[in-house]
């Protein structure tokens, strides 16, 4: 098959941590195609010096480490996507993730983090569609993965990996799917969503959010047939919920992702997660949760001025 390379991403910093979150750099990406650009994007230096310590004990727990800064990576690296030359929407897409030195080198061995060695955050750039797939290696140390985009434009895809004995990091990577974009939706502030059998409800402390400022998100899970909370809330990937949330924007970068998760010690149909935005801006978030082995990803609107 004809395929080409993309685009080249080198990864930006960890941005995992709600509490600590930092805006590092201008990481703009390649959207050309059949060119590799290779842009430099330094991280700011916010290791606390023991990352050794991180390594069995992620920091996205972030009870046990809130307060503490991100750790930062010791080697940089940058992630190849390789796609076929053309892409339809609707049928499956086999994409290629390279995760390679910044000198071309591949690198191959990675750490679990949340039960997997790579998550890939599929988004389209205006934010309607969202995905979470998880790719897996192959002989080469290639990461693959296929995915279906439900209509053209262009998409950014979020590679999370944890190079061994590095720190977690993540790269943008973007493609284009030819065809024409969905119809664009009108953003809403509604607090509430359906699906299937479970209501999830959005609680905030205020809709006036600011930017920079700690803020927890809370989110209510009921049945819709018994209308009480739901009380068979089941682990997904380690965690009892994980929330995405992608900064809008014409092409959203690293620093316009954020991925957290949820505070210990609340009830089973009721989690809380902290975290901050870091500027003004509509963010898109989608809460997942597992209803007793049946995945839903709730999604919501925010508005931080
Ligand atoms: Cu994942």
């Amino acid at each position: 098959m004809n395929r080409l390379v993309i685009a080249v991403a080198i990864a930006s910093s960890l941005l995992v941590i709600p509490g600590c979150y930092r805006p590092t750099s201008e990481a703009s990406l390649n959207e050309s195609s059949e060119v590799e650009r290779i842009e430099s994007n330094p991280v700011e230096a916010k290791g606390d010096g023991h990352n050794q310590h991180h390594q069995q004990h992620h920091p996205d727990s972030h009870s046990e480490h809130s307060g503490e800064e991100p750790e930062k990576p010791q080697n940089p690296t940058q992630a190849k996507l390789t796609v076929p030359s053309a892409i339809a929407a609707n049928q499956p897409v086999a994409l290629g993730i390279e995760i390679q030195d910044t000198a071309g080198n591949p690198i191959s061995e990675f750490d679990i983090v949340h039960e997997k060695k790579m998550h890939l955050i599929v988004v389209s750039d205006d934010l309607q569609f969202f995905s979470h797939i998880h790719p897996t290696q192959n002989q080469g140390g290639q990461f693959q993965v296929e995915n279906i985009f439900p209509s053209g434009g262009n998409y950014t895809l979020f590679a999370d990996y944890k190079p061994r004995g590095d720190a977690q990091r993540v790269s943008a990577l973007k493609t284009t799917v030819a065809g024409n974009p969905s119809p664009p939706k009108e953003m809403t502030l509604t607090r509430s969503q359906t699906l299937g059998n479970t209501e999830v409800g959005l609680m905030l402390p205020t809709e006036e959010i600011s930017p920079g400022e700690p803020i927890t998100l809370a989110f209510h899970l009921e049945d819709v047939q018994t209308q009480t909370m739901v009380t068979d809330l089941q682990s997904y990937l380690g965690e009892l919920g994980h929330l995405v949330i992608v900064k809008q924007s014409d092409s959203p970068t690293e620093a316009d992702y954020i991925h957290a998760h949820p505070m210990p010690n609340h009830g089973p149909g009721h989690l809380e997660f902290m975290t901050q935005f870091p500027e003004p801006g509509n963010y898109k978030m989608w809460g997942e949760f597992n209803r007793n082995g049946e995945i839903i990803a709730a999604e919501f609107w925010v508005t931080v001025k």
